[in-house]
């Protein structure tokens, strides 16, 4: 067990910066194929949280690891901490949203209009995304008492119905999962949900580069290395 990212609650995002994340298999052991990159949330407010057109900056690469966000002023060219000449290994591969599935239904029309106007606009990059459904355990007392009921659970099936057609994200993209949060060990069921949502990240993260045409390659592919491949959005909450 580990707490690499700042957690907590707070009124506010804790999470102010760009960050990346490798991930190793072991203490001090090899990087695997996957870079989590976290951001600010969203926020509800005007001028808060993280800033749509960051999220395209981010996603084409131009945005320096640990770039401290602005809510008020996304990332311009030529400001410092802006990257001008992004490579493939520099994008997002794959974007993760991530929402409380508790407050599927309280998610107010501002936080609305503004996911669905960050999904457009990655849509439009050819970026595929995902949802991660958290707190899963919150929401649903049966889910609580047995992990395992989460593809029983109506609730949870209701909340994922209802996040899908109101972001306009396939219902096969909305993946449930329950962090860890009081747990001290380990717990196969918990990281069953964890690693099938890390699964379908590089499957997308994989049809991202399958969709690469040479025209817009600014490397080829086969020069990746296994610790350059597959960078993944997680956030905004
Ligand atoms: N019960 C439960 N608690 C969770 C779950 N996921 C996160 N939490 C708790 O929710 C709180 C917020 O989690 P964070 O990981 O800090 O959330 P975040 O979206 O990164 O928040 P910011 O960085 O502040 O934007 C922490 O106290 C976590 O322990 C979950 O699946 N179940
Ligand atoms: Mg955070």
């Amino acid at each position: 067990m580990t707490s690499r990212a700042i957690t907590g609650t707070a009124g506010k995002s804790l999470t102010v910066q760009f960050s990346p994340y490798n991930i190793t298999t072991a203490k001090g052991g090899p990087p695997v194929p996957l870079i989590l990159c976290d951001t600010m949330g969203l926020e509800e407010g005007t001028d808060a949280g993280l800033h749509s057109n960051d999220v395209a900056n981010i996603c084409r690469g131009h945005v320096e690891d640990h770039h401290l966000f602005s809510p008020s002023a996304p990332l311009q060219e030529g400001a410092p901490g802006y990257r001008k000449d992004a490579t493939l290994k520099d994008k997002i591969h794959c974007v993760v949203y991530v929402v409380d599935a508790s407050r599927v239904s309280l998610m107010s029309q501002k936080i609305l209009d503004k996911l669905r106007t960050i999904r457009r606009k990655v849509n439009h990059m050819g970026v595929p995304q995902i949802l991660l459904m958290t707190k899963i355990d919150e929401a649903c007392p049966l889910v609580e008492k047995d992990l395992k009921n989460v593809y029983h659970s109506d609730y949870i099936q209701k909340k994922a119905r209802e996040v899908s057609e109101a972001l306009g994200i396939p219902l096969s993209c909305v993946v449930p999962v329950k962090n860890y949060c009081t747990e001290t060990q380990l717990n196969l069921e918990v990281d069953v949900l964890l690693l099938s949502a890390v699964e379908l990240m590089m499957n997308y993260a994989e049809s991202f580069f399958e969709n690469q045409t040479p025209e817009n390659l600014d490397e080829p592919l086969s020069l990746r290395t296994d610790q350059e491949a597959g960078r993944s959005l997680v956030h905004p909450d």
